[in-house]
């Protein structure tokens, strides 16, 4: 046979076929599995975390295991511990409450499987227990909605009430959301938070609590400081149904900036949202094969966000992706 330039590459590719239906070389390259051990459905911006992810694993060839835990941590456990079992390449969880995973952690890295925190942190001692904690800062999300009510009420005389809406009791973004809110509201005593109490990141008990504040309370309210969106638009349902004006009557400060608070704000009954971005799919699946590819990736990847007052909301919302 003459060996022109035809033949030849028709021989190549006829081979590089074979190869690629051969497992073991180079050309038949397995999929990378990740398990995700996700927090639940509480709020919107965890549906748009879910589908970034859902999405982003899709758009880089990764293969997804998905596990909702319904904000239980022992869900999560039981979704880690399986992930185990099914020896994936790479696990990554949003740790519902900061504490009590060093034992299942432990587990993950008997096996050889790493471990990628994504959105919020774990307060494990042992750091050797994941690669990486990709995801917000959450004290700086608490300072800028701290330093912008600082800001709004400086010519106020008299004492500011504020009643605070926390998310899930012993999650990283409740207490760091706290923290960051209280360091900087207490350079002014005039500052005072008279209540506070969890509404666990939803909309349903952010507005039970808020209802229960109004009873308490009443017209001594000034500021509803609440940990997430979903939570204060719960609670602006009921301050009109109290007969009150959101926005108004009560100023209302919330994080996230997910499309449901710029409606609000469009409509006059939210203040001001300090963002927090759910968008952290892409990034996850960037660390995830650098991972396999044995590439160094840096232990902490904080993601950028602004804050966005109700004056902005209209020529923003526009370009808002959650
Ligand atoms: O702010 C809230 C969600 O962990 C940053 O969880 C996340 C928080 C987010 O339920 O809406």
């Amino acid at each position: 046979m003459k060996l022109n330039r035809r033949t030849l590459t028709t021989l190549a590719l006829a081979a590089a076929s074979m190869a690629s239906l051969l497992p073991g070389t180079a050309l038949a390259q397995k999929k990378i599995v990740l398990g995700f051990a996700q927090v639940g459905a509480e709020s919107e911006w965890r549906t748009a975390n879910t589908e970034s992810i859902k999405s982003a694993a899709k758009e880089a060839g990764i293969e997804l295991k998905f596990s909702d835990g319904q904000q239980k941590q022992e869900n999560q456990i039981k979704a880690i511990r399986s992930f185990i079992a099914q020896k994936v390449d790479v696990i990554a969880f949003s740790p519902v409450v900061e504490s009590g995973w060093e034992t299942v952690l432990r587990e993950a890295k008997a096996a050889k499987i790493p471990v990628v925190l994504t959105d919020r942190a774990v307060n494990a001692k042992d750091d050797s227990l994941y690669v990486t904690f990709m995801g917000s800062d959450f004290v700086e999300e608490g300072r800028k909605a701290g330093r912008w009510l600082v800001e709004k009420m400086k010519d106020q005389k008299g004492e500011v009430n504020i009643v605070e809406l926390q998310g899930t009791v012993g999650s990283a973004p409740a207490i760091d959301r706290k923290k960051g809110f209280e360091e900087i509201i207490k350079a002014d005593p005039k500052f005072k938070i008279i209540r506070s109490q969890t509404g666990d990141f939803t909309r349903a008990k952010g507005k039970e609590v808020m209802e229960a504040f109004l009873k308490a309370e009443g017209k001594k309210i000034n500021v509803l400081y609440a940990h997430n969106d979903d939570m204060a638009i719960g609670a602006i349902q009921a301050i009109e149904e109290a007969g009150m004006k959101p926005a108004k009557d009560i100023t209302i400060i919330s994080i996230d900036a997910v499309k449901g608070a710029f409606e609000a704000m469009m409509a006059g009954k939210l203040n001001v949202s300090v963002e927090c971005s759910p968008l952290l799919g892409p990034q996850l699946m960037t660390a995830v094969k650098d991972i396999k590819a044995g590439k160094p990736v840096p232990k902490r990847i904080v993601t950028e966000e602004g804050i966005f007052p109700m004056e902005v909301a209209a020529k923003e919302f526009p370009k808002r992706k959650y």
